[in-house]
């Protein structure tokens, strides 16, 4: 078994990413075949619960209120309506439903109250719930995983020093102390990033380095490839190539032996083959469903029809233990 490590250097991980793409596929796929699981995929579906109108200037975001993106700007959407949806997706295939919110932070107020109704409601359907509300106090994180919230999502997107390039109006160091947070709620963590924003490889490695030498590696990470929305300050940002994704999805696998690495956003600009190459390279877990958060995505039986190929299988919920939720938030 490869040995999970939480001390790599930035040139042993630049080493690894530098590799002669055949010789890192190879190796990543070998570290991922030690999982007796490898062949199965999760798959996530998202839902913007609210959408748009956002304090932050997040360069790559279409829903910062700052950029003219047309963005369909929503206020938050009801519970029977999350939990339609939850049910669309799960019909679908999907373990897991993520409610995304532009919000900077979460606020202790009637919208996170109805946070934590969407929460219950999903975890009754059987389906792991993810949220990924903004900036987090360990209060509300403790919160959410009273209501039975599985797992927490907050990406770094860049490196430490490339931060301020992307975001001005919150710090590197703002994120890591929400990680900390959900960590401390004993809540999962789902800390990823992207590429295409204009950074340099050896900032997709100081990402990298920062995601696995956390005290625990985060049990999923999302590797994101820019969608170039207009409007937005990243809009002529050129296309990713394929072999940056899966360098990044191989290097993240090799490093990060046990952890989910998705291959998120930025799957319709990509073939069948390309997506193949990344499910080689350790990729297992995908976001499905025709819209992202508020862009285009594969529809779920296109997916379907690709795992087919490829002998892929989604995994079941709750393959690694159930959340605790308290009495106090179970539902009436
Ligand atoms: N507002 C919360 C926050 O920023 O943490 C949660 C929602 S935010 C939209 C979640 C993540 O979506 C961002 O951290 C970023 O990684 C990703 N994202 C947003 N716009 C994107 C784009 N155009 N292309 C790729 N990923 C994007
Ligand atoms: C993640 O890493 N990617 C997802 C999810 N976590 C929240 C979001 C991608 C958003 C892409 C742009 C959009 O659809 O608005
Ligand atoms: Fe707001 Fe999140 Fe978009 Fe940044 S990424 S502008 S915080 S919704």
């Amino acid at each position: 078994m490869t040995e999970i490590r939480h001390n790599w250097t930035s040139e042993e991980i630049s080493e690894i990413y530098h590799s002669p793409l055949l010789d890192l596929i190879y190796r990543a796929a070998s570290v991922h075949r030690e999982n007796k699981d490898y062949a199965e995929v999760q798959i996530s579906s998202l839902l913007s619960i609210k959408t748009g109108g956002c304090s932050e200037d997040c360069a790559y975001c279409p829903q910062a209120a700052r950029y003219n993106t047309g963005v369909d700007v929503h206020a938050m959407m009801s519970v029977a309506h999350v939990t339609d949806a939850a049910k669309r997706a799960k019909d679908g295939g999907a373990s897991r439903l993520c409610m995304g919110a532009a919000w900077r932070e979460v606020r202790d107020n009637r919208d996170f109250d109805k946070v934590i109704d969407m929460v219950k409601a999903v975890n009754e359907l059987d389906m792991e719930v993810c949220c990924t509300l903004g900036m987090l106090t360990e209060s509300q994180a403790q919160r959410l995983a009273d209501a039975g919230l599985y797992a927490y999502n907050h990406n770094l997107d860049t490196s430490e020093d490339d931060y301020k390039r992307i975001i001005t109006t919150r710090t590197f160091d703002d994120r890591l102390k929400t990680i900390e947070n959900v960590r401390k709620a004993k809540l999962t963590v789902c800390s990823g990033g992207i590429i295409g924003l204009g950074e340099t490889v050896a900032d997709r490695i100081s990402m990298l380095r920062t995601l696995s030498n956390m005290p625990k590696h985060p049990e999923s990470v999302p590797v994101n490839a820019l969608v170039p929305v207009k409007g937005t300050p990243l809009e002529n940002q050129p296309r990713v190539p394929i072999w940056d994704m899966v360098r990044m999805i191989a290097t993240a696998r090799i490093i990060m032996p046990r952890t989910v690495v998705r291959l998120s956003a930025g799957r319709t600009e990509m073939s069948l083959t390309d997506q193949a190459l990344c499910f080689m390279a350790g990729a297992n877990s995908i976001f499905a469903g025709d819209k992202l958060l508020t862009t285009p995505n594969p529809a779920f039986n296109e997916d379907m029809q690709m795992f087919e190929i490829l002998g892929l299988k989604p995994r079941e919920a709750f393959k690694n233990g159930r959340p605790q939720v308290k009495s106090a938030e179970v539902p009436a």
